[in-house]
């Protein structure tokens, strides 16, 4: 609805959380840097087998995830809403889906849902909460390992599975979805109608992602890092990571010139929300779940410069 819309719109600037078994990897396979793509993706870019890839699960205990502090930062940020990896394209499920047991409860020495904590804190600091979900998934036959763009086709089968999942999502588990964050894959258009309609009959609320495709989001989002040069007059998103190169933990990722990142954070963000979208810029907590102090520095530097006399936005 139009209500529902200029909300959405209205929120202007969010997190974005990138958080899987690749955090574990910190963008490090076998000792060495894997440096021909984003760390989340590590296991097409090395590539890793899976049952080595899978492996990993048994040693991600995130110890130090604090989801309340996590919600801390994004206001510390003037963030409006946090968005964070149900599932990304390594197929690992960072909820407790009844679908898959390759999910962080039953696969890991962690056994909890990242996702429900983090929605229960969310509701508890008044933060939007939305998913990110990736309808592709390099756990399953015959889907496995990195396609140009990522451009998997989806067997009706796996459409399915995605179909199950987004009704745990939506179910009431997580409580109310601000979005859910579709990207990739290559669904046909009956596919994606498919997933909007699951999402919308369960969630009216909630917003759709363009990366559901055909034509079937509530909302436009730019390609990564875009900052588009004019105004656009329909609900869209920059989606931001800090450095470029990676979404997911980077271990041997260069650091510096933290006020120079600050700045460069301002000005995308004030371009965006002047040109009508809302701004979602990302972090990528440590496989032990601690967010990386640079980041975290980064946020409070933007959210120094939104709130000079402390008050709330
Ligand atoms: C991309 C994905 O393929 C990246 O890994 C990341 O999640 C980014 C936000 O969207 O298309």
């Amino acid at each position: 609805s139009a209500a529902t819309l200029e909300e959405w719109g209205g929120r202007k600037f969010g997190m974005f959380i990138h958080f899987g078994l690749y955090s574990e990897l910190g963008g490090v396979w076998k000792g060495k840097p894997v440096d021909n793509g984003y760390s989340e993706q590590i296991m097409g870019n090395a590539p890793i087998p899976l049952d080595e890839y899978a492996a990993v699960a048994k040693r991600f205990d995130p110890e130090k995830w604090d989801p309340d502090a996590v919600v801390a930062l994004a206001k510390a940020a003037g963030m409006r809403f946090i968005v964070i990896t149900s599932k990304h394209h390594d197929g690992f499920s960072m909820f407790h889906t009844a679908q898959s047991k390759y999910n962080v409860v039953d696969a890991t020495p962690y056994k909890r849902d990242v996702v429900k904590e983090l929605a229960d804190a969310c509701r508890r600091g008044g933060m939007k909460f939305g998913v990110y979900y990736s309808s592709i998934d390099w756990h399953e036959p015959g889907m496995d390992h990195y396609i140009e763009g990522n451009s998997n086709p989806l067997s009706d089968a796996h459409a399915k599975f995605n179909v199950a999942q987004l009704k745990e999502l939506l179910g009431g588990t997580y409580g109310p979805l601000s979005e859910i964050w579709f990207d990739m894959g290559k669904p046909t258009p009956a596919q994606s109608k498919l997933f909007a309609e699951t999402v919308h009959t369960l969630q009216p609320q909630t917003m759709v992602s363009g990366r559901v495709f055909n034509y079937q989001g509530d909302f436009t989002v730019m390609g990564d890092n875009e900052v588009p040069e004019y105004g656009i007059d329909e609900p869209w998103q920059t989606p931001a990571s800090i450095f470029g190169a990676t979404w997911g933990y980077r271990s041997w990722q260069k650091r510096d010139d933290v006020q120079g990142k600050i700045q460069e954070n301002i000005v995308r963000l004030v371009q965006v929300v002047s040109r009508g979208g809302n701004y979602i810029l990302n972090i990528g907590p440590e496989g032990d779940g601690s967010v990386v102090p640079y980041e975290a520095e980064v946020l409070r530097g933007v959210g120094a410069w939104l709130k000079p006399t402390g008050e709330a936005i």
